[in-house]
């Protein structure tokens, strides 16, 4: 392993002014997001709709730092036959790989899910990375209830992402570890930072046991945020002080960076609470975006799968990156939202 090649790609991820583009959605989640906008979920259209956002020049060479593809979408050509994964080399981002093989109900813990994909591994992230992979994901999912997490659905997803995260390293692969803690539920900000604490601190320590250098990975987290059914929303100041208190207490300074996901907040929200926290002060790490649904539900509609709509579709897609590009220097104001094209 080359730690200072891993610490170089994961401090590049997470540059000031830019973040990370989360393109990796299943078959199943692609096919819920193009149903919302009438489209077919063809290998086709999954291709057109990827093809239209890696070429939109100005949001992939100024804001977006890497990409996240799904299996289909790295070893897919674009319609003249070019390689996916080399538009994205070409616009100066760095193209990375979702190796989780999703979640399966955990046995004895009524409703909860443990994510899975060990299971040769190893051999699957040498020929990723041989394709050009120099980053992977691998996502669990943690839900709050009445009477969940248990602490048997915390360990065994930190030790299953713990076991991913040494594999990568040893294939000369960032790994970013994103424990999502869901804000499904109608739990306040409290309970969401409480259990993201445990959360975390049980990730960092089983990071640790399983020997994970923690200056070559990403940590791609939740922030500390109301339920979206809670009836008392926490305002964006009270998320930015809150995720940042979390976060300084529970990850390493010598983590490179931080890329949230953005977990169905809205667009706007996800934005406004990244900058948000840089107005806080400095930070001991990079700190930026890893979003889907908040970087693609726009060009998503304004694309809607008709080929007239793809200037359209780069329109929304590069305006997003952009304000959170702002965002993630603490210089974006909701005034630039109303510019949009
Ligand atoms: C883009 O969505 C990713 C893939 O989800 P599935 O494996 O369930 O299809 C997802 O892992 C994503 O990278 C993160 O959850 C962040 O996405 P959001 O939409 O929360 O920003």
């Amino acid at each position: 392993m080359n730690l200072t090649e891993l610490n170089r790609i994961a401090t590049a991820m997470v540059a000031p002014g830019k973040g990370i583009l989360a393109a990796d959605e299943s078959s199943g989640t692609i096919k819920k997001r193009f149903d919302a906008i009438g489209v077919e979920s063809t290998e086709e259209n999954r291709r057109d709709y990827r093809e239209m956002l890696f070429r939109s020049k100005d949001a992939m060479s100024q804001y977006i730092s890497g990409v996240i593809l799904y299996d289909e979408t790295i070893w897919q050509n674009a319609k003249d036959g070019t390689p996916l994964i080399k538009l994205i080399e070409q616009s100066g981002a760095i193209p990375g790989i979702k190796v989780d093989e999703g979640t399966q109900g955990l046995p004895m813990c009524p409703g909860e899910l443990v994510t899975v994909g060990l299971d040769k591994l190893a051999e699957r992230l040498k020929k990723y990375y041989e394709r050009g992979a120099r980053f992977a994901k691998w996502r669990a999912v943690i839900d709050i209830g009445s009477d969940i997490p248990s602490m048997t659905a915390i360990s065994v997803n930190a030790h299953a992402l713990a076991r991913y995260a040494a594999l990568c390293q040893a294939a000369q692969i960032v790994p970013i570890v994103e424990p999502e803690v869901l804000m499904d539920g109608d739990h306040d900000i409290d309970r969401c930072y409480e259990v993201t604490q445990r959360v975390l601190n049980t990730t960092f320590q089983e990071l640790r046991v399983q020997r994970v250098a923690l200056e070559g990975m990403v940590l791609k987290p939740n922030m500390a945020i109301s339920g979206k059914k809670c009836p008392k929303q926490a305002s964006v100041e009270e998320v930015a002080e809150k995720t940042i208190r979390l976060l300084k207490a529970c990850v390493p300074a010598a983590v490179p960076g931080i890329a949230f996901l953005s977990g169905g907040q809205s667009d706007e929200q996800a934005t406004a609470h990244l900058n948000a926290m840089h107005k806080l002060g400095s930070l001991p790490w990079g700190l930026t975006f890893s979003y889907g649904r908040a970087l693609q539900a726009a060009p998503q509609k304004a694309w809607s799968g008709r080929p007239e709509n793809v200037a359209a579709g780069q329109r929304a897609f590069s305006h997003r990156a952009r304000m959170n590009g702002l965002a993630s220097k603490g210089e974006w104001q909701s005034s630039l939202e109303q510019k949009a094209a």
